[in-house]
């Protein structure tokens, strides 16, 4: 981040939240960078911006594609970089268009598409088709054009309530300014348009050439200490660690399974099977592949889903660890009605939570409640030793400086005497429900050694007994002579911990850093960094070096990993030229089209690449909830793939602009309060600095509506209600929004009836509606009423 010539903060407030981020986003500043802050409300981040813009939450991708159509209107994009790396040139089936707010293939009564027109023309050996020019009929750039000539300044402004002056000089700063990086977290992400807003970043960064250079890129701030780790292991249903695809119902064998998602990830599936299955995985049983479960097509199975079957009853226990879903999930009445549903749950946490406590909530019958609920009390993050993944990927070993108090025990602990008495009681079963069970490796010690875990997700040599020396020599290795818990972090372990390392050597001046822990993949760390070189395998920018090709030695090297294929192979070469060698086309995409790389007559391809379900470009959708109709195409105003939650009768209905006017964004508690709030609301230093919970609302509301600062009012959607204290601020301003205006309002999420310092959440009022992708839930963007208590 030190090396940015300039920042877009969008959707981040990391002043607050990521405060060692932000030191690097002011050192930058400090040596010229300009940085560009895009927020509902001026934040403390904010406050540092050179450029401050105030939006409408929730409608991101109309500023967004309005700056890529000035980028392409103006010819401000960086032409080498779109030929040499993406696929601005490859050419769209004919049979592809958009109307209406509709890509083709849109099934209304599923909710879904069927992508097959939006994919490449191929020529005889099953590649994309190129043209020449990158204006030709056909190709993704002439269509990328097209798709966003709708997207003027002015109509962006309309919607978003940012002047058209104000995003005209975003867009100059990002495409005049040099190498510059967009910051982004939750304010990009809880939305119904989550994933295609993403997308708008890729795509701009692709057109500026700032993708795989130091200071470039597009930079995720993750959230909870360890989450980058969580979703490398594969905390959400439908990835497995590493982020190969879940296994659906159709893939009945691991070629099946790899005739859909490539011999790549078919790879890995299996060396996850030799992980977690040792010796007893062999080819003749397909590496106990009949033990994974497999995803039932069609069928949504993650976190808000599985709460709604919870309320069908389709659950007799919930193994709860680490998470307070009735305050952090939306509509918290559908997990209090989930709750209710179960035998039993079990809590793994460090305090008593509000989740724990349901049964004893405010307005809740005790005696009503049939659930057996028991706790199982954590240690905390200093009491016990592991590896922590930031959002650089840096695989961080941290050991324990004291030891767990009174009865409580390591996560690892506790699941590992679970997993121990379970098998104990499968023992002797012949039902081969229960093979997985009992044949599962599991062998981290009579007190699990967390470096173990660490080995086998590491991964062995299966012919050598060894550990995997580096992600090279796993990836060399045949087909189940391997074993990985996580491919990508293959090489951790290699020669010794290498999480471990603590060497602070920087010869580039870059901040690489490579003998400090260890960046998964192969201690690479600015993925892509092959872009930032030209044709010929040069750096194009003197004083950003990353790599080169040394012709003399015939071999890649430089300041950083070399992130190409094989190093001996030359720029020209197919092992040497592609930057984005992760997508079976090898290319950047700017235009998601459906492809897998696959050898004439083989059946298998050797890639395939990652889709999304809503769409191959990004278009503006209104949230679920709005204060006003889509200007685009009034017809479709909000994604037409955003998920319908309807399990509790008339407790998640939708609600309308004419009842509930305002527009309501949710948030942490700002730097003195942690997320559901267990961490912090327990603590009297915390709670004084944060007593009470509050409703932020502009001046020019609070006078409309004849409320004072401190006085309570009710804020109302159409699920719930919460009695507040209003904060009447000038951080929010109101805005015009297509010749209406529009007011915002801001509540904090964490708040609940358990802890020293307690108050109402905000997610009495929010919806499930999330992206379809993701299945983020739009928190940051659903309407509101108020009132004034009397
Ligand atoms: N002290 C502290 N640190 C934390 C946390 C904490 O609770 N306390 N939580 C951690 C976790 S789990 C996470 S995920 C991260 C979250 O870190 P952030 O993403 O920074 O968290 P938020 O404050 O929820 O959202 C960021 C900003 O997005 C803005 N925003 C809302 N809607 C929109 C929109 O439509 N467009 C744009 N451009 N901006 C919008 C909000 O006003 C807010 O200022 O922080 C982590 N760090
Ligand atoms: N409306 C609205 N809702 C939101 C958000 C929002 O912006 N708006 N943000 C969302 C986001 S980004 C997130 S990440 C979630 C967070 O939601 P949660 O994950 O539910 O929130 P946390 O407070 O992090 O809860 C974690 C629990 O883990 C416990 N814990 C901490 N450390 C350990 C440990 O080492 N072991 C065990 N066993 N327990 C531990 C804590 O005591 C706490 O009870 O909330 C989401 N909900
Ligand atoms: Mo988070």
């Amino acid at each position: 981040m030190e090396n940015s010539d300039w920042f877009l903060i969008a959707g981040s407030n990391c002043a607050e939240n990521h405060p060692i981020a932000m030191k690097y986003v002011l050192r930058a500043q400090a040596k010229g960078a300009k940085v560009i802050v895009v927020d509902p409300r001026f934040t403390r981040t904010a406050s540092k911006a050179d450029l401050f813009a105030q939006i409408r939450p929730g409608t991101d991708i109309a500023y967004l594609g309005a700056i890529i159509n000035y980028i392409l209107q103006n010819n401000l994009y960086n032409k080498d970089y779109l030929l040499n790396f993406t696929n601005a040139t490859c050419k769209i089936k004919p049979e592809y268009s958009f109307k209406d707010g509709l890509f083709t293939g849109f099934d209304s009564a599923k909710k879904s598409y069927d992508n097959s027109s939006w994919g490449y023309v191929l020529d005889e050996s099953n590649q994309p088709v190129k043209a020449e020019f990158l204006e030709e009929d056909g190709t993704v750039f002439s269509i990328l054009k097209k798709h966003y000539s709708r997207y003027t300044l002015e109509m962006a402004a309309a919607v978003t309530g940012i002047p058209a002056a104000t995003i005209k000089q975003i867009a100059d700063t990002m495409a005049k300014g040099g190498t510059g990086s967009i910051l982004y977290a939750l304010g990009m992400t809880q939305k119904t348009t989550a994933s295609q807003g993403i997308r708008c970043y890729g795509i701009i960064q692709f057109l500026l050439g700032n993708i795989g250079k130091a200071g470039g890129g597009v930079n995720a701030l993750r959230g909870e200490p360890n989450v980058q780790a969580s979703s490398d292991m594969a905390n959400l249903s439908d990835i497995m660690p590493g982020y190969i695809p879940t296994p659906i119902d159709a893939d009945t064998t691991t070629a099946a399974y790899g005739k859909r998602n490539g011999a790549f990830n078919q790879k890995h599936l299996i060396s996850i099977l030799k992980a977690w299955f040792g010796d007893k995985a062999t080819a003749e049983n397909d590496y106990c592949y009949n033990y994974l479960p497999r995803r039932q097509t069609g069928k949504d199975t993650r976190y808000i889903s599985m709460l709604e079957d919870m309320v069908r009853g389709q659950f007799k226990l919930l193994l709860n660890v680490a998470i307070n879903p009735l305050v952090s999930i939306p509509n918290n009445q559908v997990v209090a009605a989930a709750l209710a549903k179960l035998e039993m749950m079990v809590n793994v946490d460090i305090f008593q939570t509000e989740t724990a406590n349901f049964w004893n909530a405010p307005g809740v019958k005790p005696e009503d409640i049939k659930t057996e609920v028991i706790m199982l009390p954590a240690a905390y993050l200093y009491e016990k030793a592991g590896s922590m993944t930031n959002s650089s990927r840096w695989i961080q070993w941290k050991t324990a400086a004291v030891n767990p108090e009174g009865e409580t025990l390591p996560d690892l602990d506790i699941l590992d005497l679970l997993f121990k008495k379970v098998r104990e009681l499968y023992a002797g079963s012949s039902n081969p429900k229960d093979a997985p069970i009992l044949n599962a490796v599991w062998d981290y010690g009579h007190e699990p050694d967390p470096e173990k875990v660490l080995q086998e997700i590491n991964g062995y040599n299966m012919k050598t007994g060894k550990l995997n020396a580096t992600l090279g020599e796993y990836l060399a290795a045949p087909v189940g002579e391997v074993s990985s818990g996580c491919w990508i972090y293959a090489g951790v372990f290699g020669n010794g911990n290498l999480a471990k390392r603590r060497g602070t050597k920087d010869p580039s001046g870059l901040g690489m850093f490579h003998d400090w822990s260890y960046a998964w993949p192969a201690n690479i760390r600015i993925l892509y960094n092959r872009a930032s070189c030209n044709a010929q395998g040069q750096p194009v920018d003197e004083k950003r070096k990353l790599i080169w090709w040394d012709a003399f030695k015939g071999q890649w090297g430089g300041n950083d990993i070399p992130d190409v294929i094989d190093r001996t192979k030359g720029p020209d070469t197919p092992e040497g030229k592609p930057a984005f060698r992760m997508n079976a086309e090898r290319m950047g995409r700017l235009f998601l089209a459906p492809f897998a790389n696959r050898p004439v007559g083989a059946e298998i391809p050797t890639a395939v690449s990652a889709m999304l379900p809503d769409g191959p470009l990004p278009e503006h959708f209104e949230p679920v909830e709005s204060p006003t109709g889509n200007v685009l195409h009034p017809n479709t105003s909000a994604n037409p793939c955003a998920p319908v939650r309807e399990v509790l009768k008339g407790k998640q209905d939708i609600g309308t602009s004419d009842k509930y006017p305002y527009v309501l964004t949710t948030y942490g508690g700002g730097t003195e309060q942690f997320c559901s709030g267990s961490l912090t609301r327990n603590l009297p230093w915390l709670n004084e600095l944060r007593p009470e919970t509050f409703v932020e609302m502009g001046a020019a509301l609070a006078k409309k509506l004849d409320i004072k600062y401190g006085e309570i009012v009710e804020v109302y959607s159409a699920r719930g209600s919460i009695k507040i204290k209003a904060l009447v601020t000038e951080r929010i301003q109101p805005l015009k929004i297509n010749g209406k205006e529009v007011h915002t309002l801001g509540i904090p999420f964490g708040w609940g009836h358990i802890g020293i310092a307690t108050g109402p959440g905000a997610n009495a009022l929010t919806h499930g509606a999330g992206d379809p992708a993701a299945g983020t839930p739009e928190y940051k963007a659903t309407q509101v009423n108020v009132r004034k208590v009397k």
